[in-house]
Formats: structure tokens, C-alpha cells, sequence
């Protein structure tokens, strides 16, 4: 059994991800100056940035575009702020997104608008002469920050040592929002990347050539994919970390069949069924779509279920008049609702809390890399090492071939 001396501890991203919380919607993005004043880790950047207000940084950011051309390429993740994403040539999930990387070949240099795991998988995608580059170096991911390499290692080699009997027993499998070392785990034990989207497809896949699967890092997409599949609560597992063999005894691993890493996205699961609940009193007709990141009782109680990008096809198609509240992100709900101005569109939850890593991409981070690279230095460019590049590729490519 793996035996650490290290001491359990929460990701600093999960421990700061209520400060942006308002009961009110006021997402309006001010001077960097009065942001950081939040107490979250910021990256710290030149001086003279932190007093721009949003005009000011408007007026940068088109410039340095315009003069980059076509050698530069804007991704903007869905839950960016609406003071970012409006500067993106693509928008979408971490999956799509990375797909236009590759794409847009003439593409030097990629501004990845988003949280550290989206430009490492971008990295690993891209040719080697493109360079992938993180806004702010603060915006990383707390359910990536929930699977340390060191502990998934230690719960892997534990997991093997135990069903080490029939070849394979077991294959790992992690959701996109996971770092490049997990992928690279992936790759080199013959597992799979999945989205939110194709995370059924993923796990059919591994089902087919092997008994059991461990699944990284989020437990409720985990679980929920699960259900959906058929597999019965009592055959799914949380791995604790913390805990030896993860708090199961090796027949209690040996009689799993989906072995859930315990970790969580901290947006999703303050979504909850009582809310789905209050809003159907409030609201007669009312629809409900949430993420598959949300807890088992949310998803069971809600209409629709998927990812980001069904959330926003689902809503988009729907007929004028209806009425939809939403459980994901405020900054895309909130952009779903202004695109839909026909329809009844809320956040399930009235705390409005944003994806703090993501909320760290804030304007001045952007004018600052753009006008770094009209000056002629590449600030925080992301690079994913050789060797970890190689192995979460398999693990990428596998999930490419899903049909
Ligand atoms: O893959 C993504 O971008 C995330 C974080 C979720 C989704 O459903 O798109």
C-alpha cells in the first residue's frame, strides 16, 4: 500500500472559490486595482496596468489584436467574463476550443482565455512552433487541484497491486479537467480522456477492455455517467486520497466496478435539488437543465442534463416563451439569457457565485500578454514536458477516435 507523510490539504482554489460570491449580479469588471483587492491569488503584473478601467483596456486589447493579425488566435472558454470573451475569435468548452488550436495553423500565438489544464491540453495538441499562452498563471482549476500527480499515483499503483489477478482488471480514465501529468497516467496504463460530452463513450470504451475503471478527478460526472449506464450505486467506490486504499478494504475494491476519485467542481455542486424544487413553486412550466458535474439528486430532479454546450443548444432551440433555469456557471447562464431574449432564462442558484480561476482572467491580464508579445516577450507561455506531452497524447487521441 502507498504510504505518503504528506498532509491532507484542500487545493488553495477550492479554499478561495466563494470570494467572488455576490447576492446580487454585479459582474461588471473593474480596474484591476479594486479586483485584487479580493483575496484571492492574483498574478502579479506591471504596475501601470492595474488603474485601466474597462474603456481603456478595450481600446489596448483591439489594438494589439489588429496589429497581431493572424499570427495571433483568442480562445475564450465559455465561463470567461463578458469583458474578455467579446475579444475571442472562438468560443466553446475546453474541447472545442482546443480543437481550433489545431485548426488554425497560422496561429503562433494562442491566448488561451480560460484555466491551466485547457492551455496544457491545447499545448499537447498544437505543432511545437504555436505557443499556447495562459492570461493569468493564478487561473488554474480546483477539481484539477483535487488530483495531485503524487496521490493519483499512489491510488493507481495501490489499485493494481490489489487486481493484479486477470489482465487488464482495471483502466483509468480522466475528465479533461485534469492536468497533463494525470492525461500522461492515462495514456501510458492504455486509459482515455473524456469530455462531459463523451464521457458515456469513454467509459463504454473502457468497459470493453477491462472489468473496472478509475476515474478522475470528479466524482459526480463520474457517478452520474455511471448511472446513466446502469451501473448500481453499490458498485461505485469515492477513492479518498487521504485515506489508506483509498478507506476500502481490498474486497470492497475488488467488488467495484466504478472507482470514483473523490473531487468535485466547486461551481457545480452548489447546485441542489431543494432549488430545483423552490424554483418550479415560483415558476409553473418551468424547465431545468443543469451539468453533469452537479450532484446525482440535482441531476435526477432536473429536465436535461449536459454539457456546456447542450446547456447552450438545449435553451437556444427552445420555443420563444418558455422559461429555463439553468445550473452552471453565471457568466454563461447570464450570456445564455442575453442571447435568448425571448425566453425566461436564471441561474438555479440566486448566490451569484462565479468560476473564480476562470473570473481571474480579468482584462488587464489580457492587454498585458498581447502587448508582451508585440514587444517581443512571451509572457506565460505554457509548455507541457516531452515525455508528459507523448503520453497524455495517447490518452487524447483514444478519446478522438470515440464515435
Ligand atoms: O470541458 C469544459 O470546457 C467544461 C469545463 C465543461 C463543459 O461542459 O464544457
Amino acid at each position: 500500500m502507498a504510504i505518503t507523510n504528506r498532509l491532507p490539504l484542500l487545493p488553495t482554489t477550492e479554499i478561495e472559490q466563494d470570494a467572488f460570491c455576490r447576492t446580487e449580479n454585479e459582474l461588471t469588471s473593474l480596474p484591476l486595482e479594486l479586483e485584487s483587492q479580493i483575496s484571492v491569488q492574483w498574478q502579479k503584473i506591471p504596475e501601470d496596468y492595474y488603474p485601466l478601467d474597462s474603456s481603456e483596456l478595450e481600446e489596448r486589447i483591439s489594438a494589439a489584436k489588429r496589429r497581431l493579425g493572424s499570427s495571433l488566435l483568442i480562445l475564450g472558454h465559455h465561463y470567461q467574463r463578458d469583458e474578455v470573451i467579446k475579444f475571442a475569435d472562438f468560443r466553446g468548452d475546453s474541447f472545442k476550443l482546443a480543437q481550433q488550436a489545431v485548426a488554425q495553423k497560422s496561429a503562433e500565438y494562442v491566448v488561451f482565455c480560460g484555466v491551466h489544464f485547457m492551455a496544457e491540453t491545447a499545448d499537447i495538441l498544437t505543432d511545437q512552433n504555436q505557443r499556447v499562452i495562459l492570461p493569468n498563471l493564478a487561473a488554474g482549476c480546483s477539481m484539477a487541484d483535487m488530483a495531485p500527480t503524487e496521490d493519483v499515483t499512489d491510488c493507481w499503483d495501490d489499485l493494481t497491486e490489489i487486481l493484479r489477478n486477470g489482465i487488464p482488471e482495471i483502466l483509468p480514465v480522466t475528465y479533461m479537467n485534469s492536468t497533463a501529468a494525470i492525461k500522461a497516467l492515462c495514456g501510458k496504463n492504455g486509459g482515455i480522456v473524456c469530455t462531459s460530452s463523451n464521457a458515456q463513450r469513454a467509459l463504454e470504451w473502457s468497459f470493453s477492455q477491462a472489468q473496472r475503471v478509475v476515474f478522475f478527478p470528479d466524482e459526480h460526472l463520474g457517478r452520474n455517467t455511471g448511472l446513466k449506464m446502469g451501473i448500481p450505486l453499490e458498485k461505485m467506490i469515492v477513492w479518498n486520497p487521504f485515506k489508506p486504499l483509498g478507506g476500502h478494504t481490498p474486497e470492497a475494491i475488488q467488488n467495484a466496478k466504478l472507482i470514483l476519485w473523490q473531487g468535485r467542481c466547486s461551481v457545480h455542486t452548489r447546485f441542489t435539488a431543494s432549488q430545483i424544487e423552490k424554483a418550479r413553486i415560483a415558476i409553473s412550466g418551468l424547465n431545468v437543465v443543469v451539468h453533469p458535474e452537479c450532484p446525482m439528486e440535482t441531476v435526477a430532479a432536473a429536465d436535461y442534463v449536459g454539457s456546456t454546450e447542450v446547456i447552450n443548444k438545449v435553451v437556444s432551440e427552445a420555443p420563444a416563451g418558455s422559461s429555463w433555469a439553468i445550473g452552471t456557471e453565471i457568466s454563461l447562464v447570464n450570456r445564455i439569457a442575453a442571447e435568448n431574449p425571448d425566453k425566461t432564462v436564471f441561474c438555479l442558484d440566486p448566490v451569484v457565485c462565479p468560476c473564480t480561476t476562470m473570473y481571474r482572467i480579468h482584462p488587464a491580464y489580457l492587454a498585458w500578454v498581447l502587448e508582451g508579445i508585440e514587444a517581443g516577450s512571451i509572457n506565460n507561455q505554457i509548455i507541457v514536458d516531452g515525455q508528459t506531452r507523448q503520453d497524455a497524447r495517447i490518452a487524447l487521441d483514444s478519446m478522438l477516435t470515440l464515435v
